[in-house]
């Protein structure tokens, strides 16, 4: 992929804002911050020292469950995360929060996520997910022109992009997306890149392969599985309907990849990276490791069903992350088997509480209604 070839600009402004920036803390501003990356990388950050600030969505129901343990009241001394209400579709608060907030770091994560949603909602998802980067990297760029300071911009880029591009997948193979979701990413990623080669904006294109954790939403396949399992292992369900079983992916932990985020921010000029674990499998074997993990035999529970099938599925995914691991140092902690029994042990414990709460008489069976159906 191309780089900027007004580096020149990057180092000075670079060397301003380290200037200026070098006895305060540094400020994150995270787009999506209450989704499962914003959540592992709001840790990661606060932990570093950082100021986070979060835009997250008006929702009817709290949608801060991943970052609660995180948060602290505002009125008292010393809290670091502060959220902000915001969307990728409101130009107007994009660019009230960037004012606001004068972040020296900008993380989109912000995303309608789910590919096979993304066929049902094609509009939407491209809204958010192309024309909302081209409308926060359009207030970025108006940004970083007032201020005369350097932002420092990842944009989430995804393996969704490579589609039907025959794997190993690196930089340098050319995109073939195969949904709505991807063909959005597609975009959002040259959006970037061109703002980048265009006005000398600091910004990263991270293409990321899948990955997961015990945080990862419940209606993506490896989630869908875990909860699955807890819940067979604790008799409070049955059967587990699964659609096209042979797609492979290179899966990997989303706490190790928001590690691989930050690394690409803190280099001297910005690039794009692929990140991944080099590993494929199919779903599977991830299905048959994660029931077995709980000592079951999932033949005797998953039954596959037409409805959670793709127009169009992105059969086989393997990343080449050759450059990341030279260039950023950056390389995977947690192995396939690990992160399966990370997220096994998480969904058995929740399944307990919730037939813990069952048996003290206030079941909620709506809940595990949606979960045996969801996408
Ligand atoms: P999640 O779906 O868990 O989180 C998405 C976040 O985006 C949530 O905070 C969500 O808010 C927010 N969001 C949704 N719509 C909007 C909107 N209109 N305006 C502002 N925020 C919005 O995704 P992940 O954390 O897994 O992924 C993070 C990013 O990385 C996404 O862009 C995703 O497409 C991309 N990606 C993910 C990969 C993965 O394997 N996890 C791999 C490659 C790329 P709310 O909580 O209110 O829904
Ligand atoms: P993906 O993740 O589409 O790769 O996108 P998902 O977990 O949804 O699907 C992975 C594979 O599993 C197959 N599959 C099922 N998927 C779901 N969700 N539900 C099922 O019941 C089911 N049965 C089989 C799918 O067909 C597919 O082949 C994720 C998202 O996080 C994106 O935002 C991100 O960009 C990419 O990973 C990289």
């Amino acid at each position: 992929m191309p780089s900027s070839d007004s580096g020149s600009s990057f180092l000075l402004m670079a060397h301003a804002n380290l200037m200026v920036t070098s006895c305060m803390a540094k400020r994150a501003l995270i787009i999506g911050v209450t989704g499962q990356d914003g959540s592992y990388l709001t840790e990661f950050l606060l932990a570093k020292g950082y100021d986070v600030h979060g835009l997250m969505r008006r929702a009817s129901l709290f949608n801060t469950d991943r970052v609660d343990h995180l948060y602290h009241d505002p009125h008292l001394a010393g809290a670091k995360l502060t959220l902000h209400y915001g969307d990728l579709t409101d130009g107007t608060a994009l660019r009230r929060v960037l004012h606001t907030v004068d972040p020296d770091e900008v993380y989109n994560l912000g995303a309608q996520s789910h590919v096979k949603v993304s066929f049902d909602i094609p509009e939407y998802t491209a809204e958010v997910v192309a024309v909302g980067t081209l409308r926060l990297i359009e207030a970025l760029r108006d940004h970083v022109m007032h201020r005369g300071r350097l932002v420092r911009y990842y944009q989430a880029g995804s393996s969704e992009m490579f589609g039907a591009a025959p794997p190993p997948q690196s930089e340098r193979t050319p995109f073939y997306p195969r949904s709505p979701y991807g063909v959005s990413k597609a975009a959002a990623h040259w959006f970037a890149v061109n703002y980048r080669e265009a006005y000398g904006l600091f910004i990263c294109n991270g293409i990321l392969f899948n990955h997961e954790s015990p945080r990862r939403g419940e209606t993506f396949v490896t989630r869908k599985v875990t909860r699955a399992v807890g819940r067979i292992s604790q008799g409070l369900q049955d059967k587990l309907y699964l659609g096209n079983l042979e797609a492979q992916r290179d899966w990997g932990y989303a706490g190790d990849y928001v590690e691989a985020m930050w690394l690409m921010l803190q280099r001297e000029r910005p690039d794009d990276y692929v990140i991944a674990t080099g590993e494929a499998h199919s779903v599977r074997d991830f299905v048959q490791l994660a029931f077995a993990e709980a000592g079951l035999d999932w033949q005797r529970h998953v039954a596959v069903d037409d409805r959670y099938f793709r127009p169009t599925e992105v059969d086989a995914l393997l990343g080449d992350a050759r450059k990341a691991r030279r260039l950023l140092g950056w390389q995977p902690q947690v192995t396939f088997v690990e992160l399966i029994r990370m997220m096994v042990a998480r969904d058995i414990d929740l399944a307990r509480r919730e037939l813990a709460v069952n048996q003290a008489g206030f079941a909620d069976p709506a809940r595990g209604a949606a979960l045996a159906g969801g996408d």
